[in-house]
């Protein structure tokens, strides 16, 4: 059963990119054939396949961006007939108009054996129940994860995401061990366990929680209030869905799958290829994918990529977290601030507050004006105006000493956020609607 993981997780990295090389090449020569935009780029850059074989030739190759996506739209990338494409899924973004991605018999199979490597690495095999809570449609979260848990044997329990409570009764009911769903929406299920005093009755030992930035102090709030240890998956539709790169058991970075996707740190302003260790914008190639093959695409997300050999045994290379991406990040007043370093400070405040939190930027007068909206706790709530002042600044003092700029704190009521079944919207950006 582990032979997908044994083969390729552990392949010596001499071996590994010898492998990659190849399949590079094999790439880069039927998309030369197959796909018109990418052979345009190809001979602009005067470059013919016979230029890549191996993965050092892989920096010279042409970027690939989303808007190519939308200006091919739906099809136009495609590299194998339709009647060779199994399924689609789509992706909105938080702006602008859909993409849509495809995937051939074998991209299905690759997709559950990376969604599969995960479930193995973290401890789950066919007696797990995998309660899948992510949405099952369009979105890649639920198909992946579904088709992960049926490749190694488990029963999956395909919910979708929503209607809370029967989640949870359905979560008890069917004893789930595992569970799939983004960690804004795995809070949201274990603040409505907390009301239902059902805790006692769940059987979850672990979590798989993505499609969204999210902090440790989230993933220790969520291992507490759903009695789980929670691992962190990533992916995007564009590259496949979930299970791109997925944590250990050790849980000190995601491994990507190296023997499909080659990942490159690049400098996101001039595209110069970074050292390894240092951050910036994630750049992917899929080197096995024949449905909707993409090279060198940019993510838009930040991190940094470490190549030491894990105490896993696992030889693919670790990405960390990503911080946020190169379009979610705010500038306000001039400085940088990513919405992940407020929930890191919310969250090391702790006490009066929760998670649960928005951002709302304006422009006023040619000034930015920049506020953060706190749901309190009950507790704080009954404690009255006095304890809720204080807090509020010392929720100010601590953001200001974090990003530099100090931002309107306003503690709201409790539950008067709303919750997400999905990625959760944190920031709205007034600037952009004038
Ligand atoms: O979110 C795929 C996915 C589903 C991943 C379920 C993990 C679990 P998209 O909707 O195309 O696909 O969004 C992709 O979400 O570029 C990141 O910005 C963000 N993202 C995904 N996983 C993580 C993560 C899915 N673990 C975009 N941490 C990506 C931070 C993540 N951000």
């Amino acid at each position: 059963m582990k032979y997908w993981q044994e083969k390729y997780e552990t392949m010596p990295r001499e071996e590994l990119r010898k492998l990659q090389g190849e399949r590079l090449a094999w790439q880069v020569k039927r998309m030369y054939e197959k796909v018109e935009l990418f052979r345009k780029r190809m001979d602009e850059a005067g470059l013919t396949p016979d230029d890549v074989k191996s993965v050092d030739d892989l920096k010279k190759l042409p970027f690939s961006y989303k808007q190519d996506l939308r200006d091919y739209y739906p099809y136009g990338l495609f590299a194998v007939p339709m009647s060779d494409i199994r399924r689609v899924h789509a992706s909105s973004g938080t702006t602008g108009k859909q993409i849509v991605v495809g995937y051939t018999d074998n991209d299905l199979e690759m997709w559950a054996d990376c969604f599969a490597r995960m479930l193995i690495a973290t401890g789950n095999d066919e007696n797990a129940f995998v309660q899948v809570s992510y949405g099952l449609g369009l979105f890649t979260g639920g198909f992946g994860a579904h088709d992960g848990a049926v490749r190694i044997g488990a029963t999956a329990i395909p919910i979708s995401s929503g209607n809370t409570q029967r989640q949870i009764q359905t979560m008890i009911d069917f004893g789930a061990t595992v569970l799939c769903c983004t960690p804004s929406y795995a809070m949201y299920l274990g603040e409505t366990i907390e009301e239902m005093g059902v805790k006692d009755q769940l059987k979850l030992k672990v979590g798989i929680f993505g499609a969204e930035p999210w902090t440790e102090e989230m993933r220790q709030q969520i291992e507490e209030k759903l009695g789980l240890k929670a691992y962190d998956i990533y992916g995007l539709s564009e590259i496949m869905g979930p299970g791109v790169s997925y944590e250990c058991e050790y849980q000190c970075g995601m491994h990507v799958c190296e023997d499909n996707f080659i990942p490159e740190i690049i400098d996101p302003d001039t595209g110069e290829v970074l050292p390894e260790g240092a951050q910036g914008e994630l750049v992917f190639t899929t080197i096995t994918k024949e449905g909707f093959p993409l090279i060198r695409y940019r993510t838009r997300d930040i991190c940094s990529l470490n190549y030491e050999k894990c105490k896993c045994g696992r030889t693919h290379v670790r990405m960390n977290k990503p911080q946020g991406r190169t379009d979610d990040m705010l500038i306000i007043r001039g400085v940088n601030v990513f919405p992940s370093q407020i929930e890191e400070v919310l969250l090391k405040v702790g006490g009066g507050v929760t998670p649960n939190y928005q951002i709302i930027v304006d422009r006023v007068n040619n000034s930015d004006v920049f506020e953060v909206e706190v749901e309190m706790t009950e507790q704080l709530f009954s404690d009255g105006v006095k304890g809720i002042e204080k807090f509020e600044k010392i929720i100010t003092e601590n953001l200001r000493s974090t990003l530099g700029i100090g931002p309107k704190v306003k503690l709201v009521n409790p539950k008067s956020i709303q919750r997400s079944e999905g990625k959760a919207k944190r920031v709205i950006d007034k600037r952009k609607l004038k």
